[in-house]
C-alpha cells in the first residue's frame, strides 16, 4: 500500500527529534528515548480508540478516579500502555498520570532516572461514545539531584523541557514542541510513522473565534459575561467540542480562544494544571500565542499538587488581551 504523503523527503518524528537534538552540544540523545516511547504508546491508544466499539471498550468502568470523575475502559487501557511504554525507559525517573493518585517513582536521578513525563493517557474520554476526538497531552520536566521525591516534579510550567499532544481525530496528530517552535506531525498508517507535515507553527491572529462552554454563562464572572456580550456584538462566532485536545488543536491551526474560566461551582476551573495547562500553554506560547489564568501567566504558576485545577485563556495574542480587557 501507498504512504498518504506525495512528499519526496518525508522526515519521521525519530529523525527529526535525533536531528534537532544534535544542535544541542553534549546531547546524549536519551531525550530521543523518551519521545519514541510517546510515539509508540500513543500508535497503541490511537489503535485502541479506532477499535473501541469493535473490542467492546467503550463506557465506564464503575470506579471513581481521583479527580472524582467516572474512569473509561480506555482511561485505564491507555493509562496502562503509557506507563508500560514509558517505564521501560531507563532515563525516566516518574510517571504521572491523571489517573494515578501519585506520582510513580521508577528510579533516581543517580540510577539514570533524569526526566519526569506527565500525562493526561486520555483526555476528553466522556466523548468516545460518540466517536469526537479525543486525545493524549504531556509534559516533559527534568529531575532535579533529589528526583526521586514526590515534590521534586512540582515545578513551574516555565521548566518543561518538551510538551505535547496527540489528537485522535479524523487523521492521528502529534504536535510537539521542545522549546524550539512547534513542530506537527501526523501518522501515515501504512508505514506506521509519524512524519513531519508543518514545521515552527504560529497561531494565526485575528481570528474571531471563542471556544467555552457558554451554558456556564450564569455561573462566570461578570468579566467573562462582559467579554461575551462584547464578542456578540463584534461580529465574534463560537466553536466548542468539549474535548480539550480538539479544541486547542483546530485554535492553533485557526486562531480565535479557548476558555475553561472559573465558575461560582469550581472557582479553581475544571482543567488540571500538571498534564492539561501547563502542556498546551507551553505550545500555545511556542507558537507565539498566549496562556493566561487569573491574568497571569499559566506557565509561572508554582504548582502545590499533582492534581491541582486552574482555570485557562489561551490562543492568539490578539484574541487573549481582548478577553483580559474585559477580566482585568
Ligand atoms: P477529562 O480530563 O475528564 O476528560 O475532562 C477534561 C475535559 C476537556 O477535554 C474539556 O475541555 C473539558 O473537560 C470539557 O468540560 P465541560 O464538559 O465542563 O465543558
Ligand atoms: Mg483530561
Amino acid at each position: 500500500m501507498d504512504h498518504c504523503l506525495a512528499q519526496d523527503n518525508l522526515e519521521s518524528l525519530q529523525s527529526h527529534i535525533l536531528a534537532e537534538e544534535q544542535k544541542f552540544p553534549g546531547a546524549t540523545g536519551e531525550f530521543t528515548w523518551i519521545i519514541s516511547a510517546i510515539s509508540l504508546a500513543t500508535k497503541a491508544i490511537g489503535n485502541k480508540v479506532r477499535c473501541a466499539r469493535i473490542q467492546d471498550v467503550i463506557g465506564e468502568i464503575g470506579n471513581v478516579n481521583v479527580q472524582g470523575e467516572m474512569q473509561q475502559k480506555l482511561d485505564i487501557i491507555s493509562n496502562e500502555i503509557i506507563m508500560h511504554c514509558l517505564g521501560n525507559r531507563d532515563n525516566v525517573g516518574v510517571l504521572a498520570s491523571e489517573e494515578n493518585k501519585t506520582p510513580i517513582l521508577l528510579r533516581r536521578r543517580a540510577e539514570g532516572g533524569r526526566y519526569a513525563v506527565l500525562f493526561d493517557p486520555l483526555d476528553g474520554s466522556s466523548n468516545l461514545d460518540v466517536s469526537v476526538g479525543v486525545g493524549t497531552i504531556f509534559s516533559v520536566l527534568r529531575l532535579s539531584d533529589d528526583g526521586s521525591r514526590e515534590e521534586a516534579i512540582l515545578q513551574e510550567g516555565a521548566n518543561q523541557v518538551a510538551a505535547g499532544y496527540v489528537l485522535y481525530g479524523s487523521s492521528t496528530v502529534l504536535v510537539l514542541t521542545t522549546g524550539n517552535g512547534v513542530d506537527m506531525f501526523v501518522l501515515d498508517q501504512a508505514i506506521g510513522s509519524f512524519v513531519l507535515v508543518a514545521r515552527n507553527l504560529k497561531i494565526p491572529e485575528g481570528n474571531k473565534t471563542y471556544s467555552i462552554n457558554e451554558a456556564y454563562t450564569t455561573r462566570f464572572s461578570d468579566g467573562i459575561r462582559g467579554y461575551l456580550d462584547w464578542a456578540h456584538q463584534n461580529g465574534y462566532s463560537s466553536r466548542y467540542i468539549g474535548s480539550m485536545v480538539a479544541d486547542v488543536h483546530r485554535t492553533l491551526l485557526k486562531g480565535g480562544a479557548f476558555l475553561y474560566p472559573p465558575t461560582t461551582d469550581k472557582p479553581d476551573g475544571k482543567l488540571r494544571l500538571m498534564y492539561e495547562a501547563n502542556p498546551m500553554g507551553m505550545i500555545i506560547e511556542q507558537a507565539g500565542g498566549a496562556a493566561v489564568a487569573k491574568g497571569n501567566r499559566i506557565l509561572d504558576i508554582v504548582p502545590d499538587g499533582l492534581h491541582q485545577r486552574t482555570s485557562v485563556i489561551l490562543g492568539s495574542k490578539d484574541q487573549v488581551d481582548a478577553i483580559l480587557k474585559h477580566t482585568t
